[in-house]
């Protein structure tokens, strides 16, 4: 139960911190423990939290997310429909992604929404985490 409420707190925050920034977001992903990702348009969201699970809804769909299994969420101004690791925007994940984070890295200039997709890990930095997370995104479709 503590946990809970613990879990409760930190989604409110997360909420009003970015209500506060005055940033228009699109999306709001759920990063579960298994490390897998759900994400809605924020177009029409509403979460509400019954026996230990979020109830998230917005002007699509509705979704059921146990709070134990979820790890963290955030706010992004991506396009949601973009595959994880999918940085060049083609529609999939290829040896082609893993070479632009490299690029990054080596301090080439790209789109902001490019940079934002190449933190694959969502860290808030592009490194070489990023390059093994696509890595194993394309080993484990294989
Ligand atoms: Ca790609
Ligand atoms: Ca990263």
């Amino acid at each position: 139960m503590k946990k809970t409420i613990i879990t409760l707190v930190t989604v409110a925050m997360t909420i009003l911190s970015a209500i506060a920034d005055d940033t228009t977001y699109e999306s709001l992903t759920f990063v579960k423990s298994d490390g897998t990702e759900v994400s809605y348009s924020v177009d029409g969201l509403r979460i509400t939290f019954s026996n230990s699970n979020a109830v998230i809804k917005n002007d699509e769909t509705t979704g059921v997310l146990g709070l134990s299994s979820l790890n963290y969420m955030y706010f992004s101004d991506a396009d949601s429909s973009y595959l994880t690791g999918d940085v060049n925007g083609d529609g999939e994940v290829t040896i082609a992604d893993v070479n632009v984070i490299n690029d990054i890295i080596l301090g080439s200039d790209v789109d902001a929404d490019v940079e934002e997709r190449a933190d694959v890990n969502g860290d808030g930095e592009v490194s070489i985490a990023d390059v093994n997370a696509v890595i194993d995104i394309i080993l484990s479709a294989s």
